[in-house]
């Protein structure tokens, strides 16, 4: 990479979550670039969390894709993209519009959204455009339509510090919001009454401050909701001005409810009638009150009902839109609000624009000057993928997402795509799963190399910004896409030169004869100069012309985007999930790690954020472990009907019996078999669309290997060993896990060692089932090997600080043999803070030495004090080693 200007600051925006912090990147003289959190931006006013401060290890081209190719060879942009065009129109021509489509993502920007999303709906005449946002916000969008009449989150970032109470339903808020979970921290501590509680089936490290976590069973949190409705109207805590004032159908929603039986609420969700008691009175008693909810709410087949049954709760006590008061649905990637602001979903139309209202469309057709707009739905994500496999879909352009890994039945998505005639995918990497099943391979500009606009959580627009040059002929995807438009001959309204052209349509868009009927409206920035833009600095919406609202929440006096402008309650029932067969007897539950972002394409290339959790696993509670013969570290199976994967058991009472979780994260570019999603089942919501990627009936079995191994390597392996391995970066190499059935291949190993000509060591004690052998070139270890009957005990932060060791001497090379770290060098244990590399080990020393807050943690080992992702983490590390002193007190005080 090369940067544009060394040493000149650009103020960008992060890539990774929906928080949508501010970045300051420095390329340096060195070839790097120094990245700090941006002060002066009012999302993170100057934090960053792991994955954010890790950006600049993220940025090296080893295997990006640099060319266009059409089947597998190097092309050039003409022949690839005249070829797209003419498959896309013959398509059209023989098969109609809708034999065509797009699936693209949340991590396009605002103005490559807006471009795909104007072809297919106003020039192909189709609604064929979904995107990874099904998976993920639509079940939030169909409960804010039909809650509020349009796609509105009513609050603001602020709103989570000015609360009494924040109540977090399916979030994870530490892990997958570290910033906003940091803001929420802070606030806690200069406002002590302030109450937190977390509903999830599982204890995340989000409970970390949590005073109260609610682990209900998975999927019944209509129920509890609904519960909470019925309380608040029997208890008097409604806000009856609001309700006669702004609101219908407060009745219908209360009859729905039915009255409120905490005992029917405990049998449902599986809670205890206290804690269930404390909660209703808790918020019954909390003015200020937000509840924060995602893919816990969203992703499933009740995701609607459950976004609904949340803010009628909020309806009902008048708590929205105002300071410190409302339902948040907390956005996941970077751009998620944006694509919903340039109706990127299947199912509306651009400018919070909806597909079903003749006016709306003939707005936008007058807008676009198109021959015509799309008039009804087009295919939903999995309904999407279902129609490419009956062969109704001809010609498929997929972007910035990776659907073979993160769609469920992801192994019928995978075929869908060989079947497919003609797939188009623009990637900015080699290594994604679904490249392989790309016709023509479209290079995409990355971050740092792209310029536009994001739209965070709380509707706040920011630029991503340039600052790297142009790697090899890589180009903007609104270029992209923009360039076919014109080949297939729609040229003037694709006639974009720069992405500053786009932004100002969108805006003049919103504006267009919307005179406040409308909650999307940017107009204040239509006609903003190429200087305007460059200089953009973060606003909220609504920003109309000529008004310079300063308030930039919804509803707290009603005015909503429905024909009466009255707020709908939406009256929901429980429906029970469904009941497990006995061959599927556990629910898989599935989501994320800290220092990992969705498929691993960038944060699994940097070592540190890959030490924080380095292989998948399958947390699963004791006594199902017990039962099934499953001890720590065993390597299990976890399948249903439609694929399994081979993960690590990881044995912990952090969830529920009979509920097992397992990442997203792994692919086959780094493991054997991880794609969760080829297990979790295509069930949809059917408001939404949205599969509930939460809950898929499954079995657990121990998979007996016969041998595991382990190995730190200088070079990626040809080949890997075993029925079993995972692959990740070190510092100066990677670590290989591996495992397998029958007697060990060594001439398998072998080829991992792939190093003929280097000095080997060996020891081994075949009977008792071990082996340890170590490699060097030049006195410098090319690789460590090791292998027994059972799970490999080697520290892993030792074996993996030795690839970048200096010259070993003979003392080292035996200490290696051995397996063990010197004696001077005690093993840091599993890393917690992944920016200092400090291990749960230093942590416990610490706190025996007398280190009893996170503070003074960070004081002694540092840990906790770059970025902060971690502090949670230690957090509880800090409870369970009190708990467990304490405990020992009581005991030697009984002795
Ligand atoms: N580190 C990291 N951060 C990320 C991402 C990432 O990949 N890595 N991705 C980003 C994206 S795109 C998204 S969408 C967000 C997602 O952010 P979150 O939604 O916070 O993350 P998840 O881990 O998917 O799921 C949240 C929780 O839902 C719980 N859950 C499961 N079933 C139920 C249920 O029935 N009821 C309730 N109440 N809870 C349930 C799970 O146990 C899990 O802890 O994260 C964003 N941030
Ligand atoms: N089981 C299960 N499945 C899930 C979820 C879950 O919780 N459980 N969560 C779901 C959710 S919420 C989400 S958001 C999805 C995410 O799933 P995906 O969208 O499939 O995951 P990513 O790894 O983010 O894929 C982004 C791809 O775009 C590429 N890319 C990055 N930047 C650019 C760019 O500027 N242009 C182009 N053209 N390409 C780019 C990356 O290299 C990467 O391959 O997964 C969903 N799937
Ligand atoms: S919280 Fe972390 S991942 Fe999310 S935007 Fe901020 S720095 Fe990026
Ligand atoms: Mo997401």
């Amino acid at each position: 990479m090369t940067a544009i200007n060394i040493n000149k600051t650009v103020k960008t925006t992060c890539p990774y979550c929906g928080v949508g912090c501010g970045v300051l990147a420095t390329p340096q003289p060195d070839g790097s670039v120094s990245i700090k959190g941006d002060p002066d931006h009012p999302s993170n006013f100057g934090r960053l969390c792991s994955k954010g401060s890790a950006l600049g290890e993220t940025l090296s081209l080893d295997d990006r894709l640099l060319y266009p190719e059409i089947g597998g060879k190097r092309s050039n942009w003409d022949s690839a993209l005249d070829l797209v065009a003419e498959k896309f129109s013959d398509a059209i021509q023989e098969h109609g519009p809708d034999s065509v489509a797009f699936y693209v993502s949340g991590q396009i920007l605002t103005e490559d959204y807006y471009v795909a999303n104007k072809l297919m709906k106003g020039f192909i005449g189709s609604a064929n455009i979904d995107t990874n946002s099904r998976l993920c916000m639509a079940s939030s969008v169909a409960g804010h339509k039909r809650a509020f009449g349009a796609d509105t989150v009513p609050g603001t970032y602020e709103d989570l510090e000015l609360a009494d109470l924040v109540v977090l339903v399916g979030s994870n808020l530490a892990w997958c919001h570290p910033v906003l979970f940091q803001r929420l921290e802070t606030a806690k501590v200069s406002n002590p009454g302030m109450r937190i509680v977390v509903i999830d089936p599982r204890q995340t490290a989000t409970c970390a401050i949590a005073d109260l976590h609610l682990a209900l069973k998975p999927d019944t949190d209509v129920a509890l909701f609904n519960g909470l409705l019925a309380f608040l109207a029997e208890s008097y805590s409604t806000n009856d001005r609001y309700i006669n004032s702004f609101t219908e159908g407060f009745e219908e929603a209360i009859q729905k409810a039915g009255p409120c039986e905490i005992g029917h609420v405990a049998e449902k969700t599986g809670l205890s009638r206290q804690d269930i008691a404390l909660f209703y009175k808790m918020v019954a008693g909390t003015e200020k009150t937000v509840t924060v909810y995602s893919q816990g709410v969203n992703q499933s087949v009740v995701g609607t009902d459950k976004v609904n049954a949340i803010i009628n709760t909020h309806l009902a006590t008048g708590r929205i839109g105002k300071p410190g008061m409302g339902p948040f649905s907390v956005t996941g990637q970077p751009n998620a609000m944006g694509g919903r602001e340039v109706g990127g979903l299947a199912n509306m139309l651009a400018g919070h624009m909806a597909l079903e209202n003749p006016q709306h469309r003939e707005i936008v057709q007058e807008f676009w000057k198109s021959p015509l707009v799309a008039d009804k739905q087009g295919l939903k994500a999995v309904e999407l993928f279902q129609a490419v496999k009956a062969g109704k879909i001809k010609a498929l352009w997929i972007m910035a997402t990776s659907p073979v890994d993160s769609l469920p039945d992801a192994d019928g998505v995978a075929e869908a795509l060989k079947e497919c005639p003609f797939v188009v995918v623009s990637e900015v990497t080699k290594s994604a799963d679904t490249v392989a099943y790309a016709d023509v391979l479209l290079p995409a500009a990355a971050w740092g190399e792209k310029d536009g606009t994001v739209t965070n959580s709380e509707r706040r627009i920011s630029r991503q910004r340039q600052f790297l040059d142009h790697p090899g002929e890589v180009k903007a995807d609104w270029w992209q896409i923009a360039e076919v438009a014109r080949k297939m001959g729609f040229g003037e309204a694709f006639s974009y030169l720069r992405p500053g052209e786009i932004f100002k349509e969108h805006a003049a868009l919103s504006d267009y004869r919307n005179s406040g009927s409308r909650d999307f409206d940017i107009g204040a920035y239509k006609g903003v100069s190429d200087e305007g833009y460059q200089d953009l600095t973060p606003f909220q919406w609504p920003q109309q012309v000529d008004a310079n609202p300063s308030e930039t929440r919804f509803f707290s006096e009603g005015d909503f985007f429905t024909k009466g402008r009255k707020g709908q309650f939406v009256p929901v029932s429980y429906q029970a999930p469904r009941k497990l067969e006995r061959a599927y007897p556990f629910i898989l539950n599935t989501g994320r790690v800290r220092d990992q972002w969705h498929t691993m394409t960038r944060t699994g290339k940097t070592a540190r954020l890959v030490s924080h959790i380095a292989e998948p696993f399958a947390e699963i509670h004791p006594e199902d472990a017990d039962q099934l013969g499953i001890n720590a570290a065993d390597i299990v199976e976890v399948k249903s009907p439609f694929g399994k994967v081979l993960v690590r058991a990881l044995v912990t009472e952090r969830v529920r019996e009979g509920e097992v979780y397992v990442p997203m994260h792994w692919t086959d570019q780094f493991a054997s078999r991880a794609r969760i999603d080829a297990v979790v089942g295509p069930e949809t919501d059917p408001s939404s669309g949205q599969p509930g990627s939460k809950f898929t009936p499954v079995s657990v079995s121990k998979k007996s290997m016969d041998w595991f191994g382990f190995a730190v390597l200088k070079h990626k392996p040809a080949e890997f060993p075993g029925d079993y391995w995972v692959l990740a970066p070190v510092s100066g190499g990677y670590r290989l896990e591996f495992a397998g059935q029958g007697d060990p291949n060594f001439n398998a190993i072998a080829s991992v060692e792939g190093t003929d000509t280097a000095d080997c060591m060996r020891v081994e004690d075949t009977t008792a089932g071990w082996s340890r052998r170590a490699f060097w070139k030049d006195d410098l270890l090319e690789a460590a090997i090791f292998i027994s009957k059972n799970p490999v005990e080697v520290s892993r932060q030792w074996a993996c600080g030795l690839l970048s060791s200096d010259p070993m001497s003979k003392k080292q090379r035996f200490q290696i043999l051995a397996g063990r770290a010197p004696a001077d060098r005690p093993d840091p244990g599993a890393i917690v803070c992944s920016c200092f590399q400090v291990g749960c080990n230093q942590i416990s020393e610490a706190v025996k030495n007398g280190a009893d807050s996170v503070q003074k943690v960070g004081t002694e080992l540092k840990a906790g004090t770059n970025c902060g992702s971690c502090r949670s983490e230690i957090q509880s590390q800090l409870d369970d080693l009190l708990k467990e002193a304490m405990h020992d007190a009581d005991l030697a005080q009984a002795g």
